[in-house]
This record gives C-alpha cells, structure tokens and sequence, in this order.
C-alpha cells in the first residue's frame, strides 16, 4: 500500500487552484481563498456526521417545511448555516443563495468589497441522512453584477454559463471534493488525519457511453410517454444497470467515473421536475461538461436555461454524451 499523501507533490485544494489559474492575480486568489472556504465548510459538515448517530440533535426532523415544501432534516439546517458562517468570515461573499432559504442571504458587512455570490445545496440526498448512507453538498460561485440595492438579485436570474467555479462534495466512506473553474475536473480526498483535501485526480474525463442508468423508476406512471419508452429501451437492451442511491450527487459521481446518465425528468404534474437549476442542476450541469459529458432538459442544454426565479426547477438528463443523446433523441424524436 502505498501512501498518496506521503507523496513529495502531495497537493492541497487551494495549491491547486491556484496552479490552475497560473497566476497570483487578485482573481486566482479569491478563487482559491473561496474553494478553500467550501472545503472548511465540507470538513465541519462531514465531521458532524461522521458522528451523528452517537449525538442528541443532530438526525431527524426540526418540523419545519421549507420553501420548497418540503420537511426540513436537522442536518440541512447545521449544513446550510455552516456555509453561511465560513462565508461570513471570507469577506469576499456577499451573498448566498440556498436550497434552503426563500431569500438570498446578505452578509452586508462584506457586501462594499465581497464581489462573489455563494450559491449552494447543503444537503443533496436528504432523505439518505438519517440512514447512514452517502449524501452530498452542491456549490456554485458567480460573480455579482450589479450592487443589488434593492437585495432583488436579478443578477442571479442568467444563464450557468455565468458560473466562475462549480462542483460537489460527496460524504461517502470518505469525503471528496470534486470541482471545475472552467479548467477541467479534478477530484481531492479528504485526509480527516491532516484535515486537507488531497488532490487525487486531475482532469477526469467521463467516458462517452457507460451501462449505468439512474432514474426513480417509481415515477414510470407520472412521466411523459417518451420518457417511458426510452426505459423500456433500456430494458430491452442488453448491458444496462440500473444505480440509484436518492443522492443524485453519488448518482453522478458514479456516472463521472463509470459512464452512463442519471435522469430526472420533468411529470405530467411538474414538467419542470424536481431539481432546481441555479444551486443544483446548472453547477453539476458545468462540472459535466468540462468533463466532457452533457446536461440538458431533453430540449436544451442545462447551461442556456435562464431563470425566471431563484428556485426555478428543470428537468435533468446528465452524463456521457451517447447516453444522454439517446435520451434526447427519444425525447425530440419519439426513439
Ligand atoms: P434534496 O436536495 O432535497 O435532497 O433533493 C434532491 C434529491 C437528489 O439528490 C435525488 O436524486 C432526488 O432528490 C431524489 O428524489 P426522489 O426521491 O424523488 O427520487
Ligand atoms: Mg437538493
């Protein structure tokens, strides 16, 4: 067994980062000051639960719906406040956006100087938390436009294209970090003994077909017949699995690494699906891509949807581009 981090070149998120960007320039340094925030973030939230079951308070449910209508966990609530705390200290954000909050959160001590807006998912895959399974938190940085006086953040309201920095971590049996700032995906493992993230893999490329499909197939009833028809595709196709773990940011994962697509399309209730673009679909949506991969709604790419409201919904077809051209051709084409 050999030991990556006793490797000489052994380098850490914000080394990298700034590596990335090959320079000192004031912009390098907010990015990497702002990635080494996320991954301090990352660290407080995994150390919570790698712990949780053994402490009062932390599983289970507050009462509380959230803005999305749905039964807030104690843990999205730690998580989101985690974010917010580590980004008060940063001086660079002065605002963040959340699953979890009807409004943008306004830090306005930062607000003269701090340029960036934080948009995030603490908690993706909610339902795995009180079962000890993986679960992830989403990120996205952009730069604010504007001086939003009137704190209606319409800047926010543009394309993912938009996007400096975007990515994932991902509590499994261990924490990992996989981000993009337009220059390639690269993956870091959390060392708890050091407390750094290590870089692990530079420039993952996601294969262009994969046999994984990852989609609630309990939906089948509530989608649109294409969508229908292209799971019975795949069913009568050899060399397909299903994976489904409830946490789409292992679900992809998996695909980033193995190839194949992880689906949620839009019901005939809720065309536009469940997830929500700014903090979940458009940042996996660019980390896929820079990996070489796709992401679109079946009718347009992910990264031109441009938003009505801050937690506007899309449906989301993302992963190798064979795969996720199949789904679309059934989509568009009716096969
Ligand atoms: P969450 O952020 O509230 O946890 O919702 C997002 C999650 C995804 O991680 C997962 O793929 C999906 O919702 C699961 O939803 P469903 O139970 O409808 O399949
Ligand atoms: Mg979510």
């Amino acid at each position: 067994i050999t030991d990556k981090s006793l490797d000489r070149d052994c380098t850490t998120l914000s080394r990298h980062v700034l590596q990335q960007l090959q320079s000192f320039s004031p912009d390098a340094q907010d990015l990497s000051a702002l990635m080494n925030r996320i991954a301090l973030a990352g660290k407080l939230v995994a150390r919570r639960m790698s712990r949780a079951g053994l402490m009062e308070g932390v599983l289970g449910f507050t009462g509380e719906v959230n803005v999305q209508g749905e039964s807030v966990k104690k843990m999205d609530v730690y998580a989101n406040d985690v974010f917010i705390s580590v980004f008060k200290q940063s001086g660079l954000v002065c605002r963040l956006a959340s699953e979890e909050m009807e409004k943008p959160y306004y830090i306005p001590e930062n607000c003269p100087i701090g340029r960036y807006t934080l948009l995030y998912d603490p908690i993706d895959g909610s339902s795995n938390t009180d079962n000890n399974l993986s679960l992830g938190s989403i990120f996205a940085i952009r730069q604010q436009e504007g001086t939003d006086s009137d704190h209606k953040a319409a800047d926010l309201l543009t394309n993912g294209r938009k996007q400096l920095a975007a990515g994932y971590i991902l509590y499994g049996p261990s924490t990992m970090l996989v981000y993009t700032i337009g220059k390639g995906v690269h993956s870091f493992v959390l060392d708890p003994s050091l407390g750094e993230f290590i870089l692990t893999e530079e420039n993952i490329r996601i294969p262009n077909h994969g046999s994984v499909y990852s989609v609630n197939e309990g939906n089948f009833w509530q989608w649109e017949e294409s969508i229908r028809e292209y799971i019975r595709y795949v069913h009568r196709t050899e060399g397909y699995s299903a994976r489904y773990s409830g946490a789409m940011v292992s679900d992809i994962h998996r695909i980033l690494v193995q190839g194949g697509v992880f689906l949620y399309p839009g019901t005939i209730q809720n065309p536009e699906g469940k997830l929500r673009l700014l903090y979940e679909t458009a940042p996996l949506a660019f980390l896929i891509e820079q990996a070489g991969g796709r992401a679109t709604t079946g009718l347009m790419d992910i990264l031109d949807v441009v938003p009505k409201k801050l937690h506007q919904r899309t449906p989301l077809i993302i992963g190798s581009k064979e795969d996720v051209a199949k789904v679309e051709s059934f989509i568009q084409n009716g096969h």
